[in-house]
C-alpha cells in the first residue's frame, strides 16, 4: 500500500476543476454560427415578408411552418429549396450576398406566399 499525501490526492480533482473553470472563458470562434433571422410561414402568408440582412456575410434563415399545410420555401435567387411540414421548421444557410433584393416564395402557395430578402 502506498501512502498518498493529502495534497497529492486532492490535486487532480482541483486541476480538473481549474481547467473546467478556465474553459468557460475560451471563446470557440470557429464554432460561431452566422446570425439567425426568423421567418414564419402560415398557409401562404410569410411573416415578415421583407427581411433585411447584412451584405457580405453568411446568414441563417429559420423558416417555421405554423400553417396547417406543408410549405416549400424556395428561392431561385438564393438557390434554396426546402419542404417543411406543418409544425416543422428548417434552417437554411445563405452565403454572403451582394447588396440587392432576393425573392423567395412558398412554392405550395405561390399566389400569396411571396417575400424578399433585402441585402444591404
Ligand atoms: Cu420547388
Amino acid at each position: 500500500m502506498v501512502a498518498i499525501a493529502p495534497t497529492q490526492r486532492f490535486f487532480p480533482l482541483r486541476a480538473i476543476l481549474a481547467l473546467a473553470f478556465a474553459s468557460l472563458f475560451v471563446t470557440p470562434a470557429l464554432a460561431e454560427d452566422p446570425p439567425l433571422f426568423k421567418l414564419v410561414a402560415r398557409d401562404g402568408v410569410f411573416t415578415p415578408t421583407v427581411i433585411e440582412v447584412p451584405a457580405g456575410k453568411r446568414v441563417r434563415l429559420e423558416v417555421s411552418n405554423e400553417g396547417k399545410t406543408p410549405m416549400e420555401f424556395e428561392s431561385r435567387d438564393l438557390k434554396q429549396e426546402k419542404v417543411i411540414p406543418p409544425g416543422g421548421k428548417a434552417t437554411v444557410t445563405i452565403n454572403a450576398m451582394k447588396p440587392g433584393e432576393y425573392r423567395f416564395f412558398d412554392e405550395f402557395h405561390e399566389k400569396t406566399g411571396q417575400g424578399k430578402l433585402v441585402v444591404k
